[in-house]
């Protein structure tokens, strides 16, 4: 796959990141030469220098030589670069493709049927869900994309899967001319990333590329229930299937019994499927279809949904201590995530709100409190949150994390939940949400 043009000249790699490293490591074991570059300059980047000089590459850190990107053959980027950075403004002057490192890797794995999952919320779940399915039932199945291996990553191993279970952010569709899914997932569709795109038509501009290839034997998995998924996806070439946790479709929520449908199929009691919350039922829903699309009988996917576990940082029961159950939603760093953890709640509990706001108002959280008792405030934009709460539940404002934390753990009572669900990104005290919710469990293991 990999054009003439690329070999004459050289591939521009831009971020030093998982992306960018997997796409040099491919790139360079196909002997082309490649300038891979990134303007931090920390211990961990010098490292990933160091190893991607080893094999070939050239490589500068602290910036991008502008000038070798306005001569490469074609750039790179990986997802956290913005479309505004002024590298990929000089490779768009001058006229260069800019590719993901998602379309590198498609391309890579040219020939492997795949599934795109894209929304704003639930589509790691949906990803992973659809992945766990596939592999019960016999499938060999590799999860990623934004759910954290990068597909150029999954190329570099010997063995193909046969099926790839693709989590295509808004910011890796932005670049993915090849995206053209065997079965596409479209979850759900609400402000994000405001700190990014100027507007929210913008963000979905980009989801709407989840579409580009779409063709008559392209399946759209849709969530019926989600007006701005029907629009979007509205006239699209392909089959269509829907879910709905509200009424009948392809595959539904039969309140009335408690169970999952696919049709007029019983796929799982609701009882036996162990994710918390209507939001997964959704994201079952989505699988199920997806998963009987790739061919899986009704009955092994019913079985395989009996058997999956909370990812990390979503919802995911940690433990108790003095008889207090603590869930660690850390992965919720946008409103719409955080109410939906709100909705799942079945006892009375402590929130923890607030980190790094990305734009949106928080003024939405206040209908969805009813079980909730107190709410600790913290980070940069929890004075923000405090005041869009006012009068709405009993707010605390303890900036720092830890002292949040503990705060908020002599404040919940035993039969209480305590739930982090922070509605903001975790940048102003943390390198990411995982560290986020990992310092959680660490405070609730040693209180
Ligand atoms: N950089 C430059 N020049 C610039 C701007 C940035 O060199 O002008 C550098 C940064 O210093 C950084 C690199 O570019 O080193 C960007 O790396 P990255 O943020 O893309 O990091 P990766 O490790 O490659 O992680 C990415 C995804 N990150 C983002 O989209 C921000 C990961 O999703 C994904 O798991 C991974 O690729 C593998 O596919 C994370 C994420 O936060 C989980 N995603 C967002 C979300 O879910 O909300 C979209």
């Amino acid at each position: 796959m990999i054009p003439d043009r690329w070999r004459d000249g050289e591939v521009v790699v831009i971020g030093l990141g998982r992306s960018g490293q997997a796409a040099t490591r491919w790139l360079r074991k196909h002997e082309v030469a490649v300038y891979a570059s990134d303007v931090a300059d920390t211990p961990s980047v010098h490292e990933t220098a160091r190893a991607l000089t080893e094999l070939g590459a050239t490589v500068t850190i602290g910036g991008h030589d502008l000038d070798r990107v306005r001569n490469a053959a074609v750039v790179v980027v990986s997802p956290g670069v913005p479309p505004s950075a002024e590298v990929l403004r000089a490779a768009r002057e001058a006229g260069i493709d800019i590719l993901s490192e998602l379309d590198l890797g498609l391309q890579a794995l040219d020939g492997v049927s795949y599934v795109a999952v894209t929304g704003t919320n639930g589509k790691t779940t949906t990803t992973a869900l659809i992945t766990h399915v596939l592999m019960a039932a016999g499938v060999r199945a590799v999860a990623a994309g934004n759910i954290g291996t990068p597909l150029s990553a999954v190329a570099l191993e010997d063995e193909t899967p046969e099926w790839l279970v693709v989590e295509a952010s808004s910011f890796q569709l932005h670049d993915a001319p090849h995206m053209n899914p065997t079965i596409g997932v479209l979850t759900n569709l609400d402000a994000d990333h405001l700190d990014r795109y100027a507007a929210v038509d913008e963000y979905f501009d980009d989801k709407r590329l989840l579409f580009r290839g779409a063709h008559e034997e392209s399946i759209w998995i849709l969530n019926r229930d989600d007006a701005a998924v029907m629009t979007m996806a509205g006239d699209v070439q392909g089959t269509h299937c829907l879910w709905s946790l509200q009424d009948q479709a392809d595959a539904w929520f039969d309140r009335h019994e408690n169970r999952l449908m696919l049709g007029d199929d019983v796929l799982v009691e609701r009882t036996a499927f162990p994710l918390l919350g209507d939001h997964n039922v959704g994201n079952a829903l989505a699988a199920a279809l997806a998963t009987h699309a790739a061919g899986v009988d009704v009955a092994a996917i019913g079985r395989a949904l009996t058997t999956v576990a909370a990812l990390p940082h979503r919802l995911e029961p940690i433990g108790e201590s003095r008889g207090v159950l603590w869930i660690n939603d850390s992965k919720a760093t946008n409103v719409p995530s955080t109410i939906v953890a709100l909705r799942a709640m079945t006892q009375p509990y402590v929130l923890l709100l607030g980190g790094l706001g990305k734009g949106q108002s928080f003024d939405s959280l206040r209908a969805h409190l009813d079980l909730c008792k107190d709410v600790v405030v913290l980070g940069k934009d929890g004075p923000t949150i405090a005041g869009a709460l006012e009068g709405a539940v009993a707010v605390h404002r303890v900036p720092e994390f830890d002292d949040a934390v503990s705060h908020g753990a002599k404040l919940a009572q035993a039969g209480d939940a305590m739930l982090l669900s922070p509605a903001c990104a975790s940048f102003d005290q943390f390198d990411n949400y995982e560290s986020r919710g990992n310092r959680f469990r660490a405070l609730m293991e040693t209180p």
